[in-house]
């Protein structure tokens, strides 16, 4: 097989992961909507790491370019972000995914409890997706990242921020961005205080 057919091979797979994922969170999702009547997802994006990405990712952690690395080095190929109204939604996504059937959860980092030194915060599920092939079933990994609007704000931002400075954010830009991500989390917590109160007079 050429170099370019092998590629295409890996991203194939990657790519029919991509779909069985979003499929089996609309599938899990619509039903834990219908049986609650509520909407916790406000919006869901999913993305494939391009080559260009894989490569750069493998070229970091100094390893060589070879399918088991990306498998062994590169965990989120499959990306899908949930990006949920309030923060008790957020935890509510996470054990609707961790009772799917059909998805294996293979680590969890729960950095809203507990944020990176940047002030990143977002819940983390690195999991096996199951492709039913025609001879087996494969299981490629994927990781899904949950978090509030608030979260998805500042992380946004903040990325955006890091590309136009990719050498080193100065030291006082880190620390506005932290300050920031504190802002982030007071705001939640109001609002998921609103909510509880809200949902008291809507449960009576
Ligand atoms: P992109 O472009 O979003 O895909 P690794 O995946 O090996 O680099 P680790 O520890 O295995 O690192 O994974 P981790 O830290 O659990 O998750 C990495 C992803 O979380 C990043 O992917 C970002 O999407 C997000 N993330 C982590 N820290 C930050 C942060 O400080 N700011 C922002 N905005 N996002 C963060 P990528 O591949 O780095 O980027």
């Amino acid at each position: 097989m050429t170099e370019e057919k092998n590629w295409e091979n890996i991203l194939l797979r990657y790519k029919f992961a991509k779909t069985m994922l979003e499929k089996e969170l609309e599938i899990i999702i619509g039903d834990y909507e219908h049986r609650t009547s509520s909407h916790p997802v406000e919006h869901i994006k999913s993305r494939l790491k391009s080559k260009e990405s894989i490569l750069k990712k493998l070229e970091k952690k100094k390893v060589k370019t070879t399918p088991e690395n990306i498998k062994k080095y590169v965990h989120d190929v499959v990306g899908i972000r949930i990006v949920c109204s309030f923060l008790s939604d957020v935890y509510d996504m996470v054990n609707i995914i961790k009772s799917s059937k059909n998805l294996k959860v293979l680590e969890e980092n729960d950095y809203i409890k507990n944020p990176k030194s940047s002030g990143y915060s977002s819940y983390h599920l690195n999991i096996l997706i199951p492709l039913y092939l025609e001879e087996n079933i494969e299981y490629i990994e994927g990781e899904i990242q949950i978090r509030t609007l608030a979260m998805d704000f500042w992380a946004s931002l903040e990325h955006k921020l890091q590309y136009k400075l990719p050498e080193n954010i100065p030291v006082y830009l880190r620390r506005e961005l932290y300050s920031c991500s504190e802002e982030v989390k007071s705001l939640d917590t109001k609002m998921q205080h609103l909510y509880d109160i809200v949902k008291k007079y809507t449960d009576n």
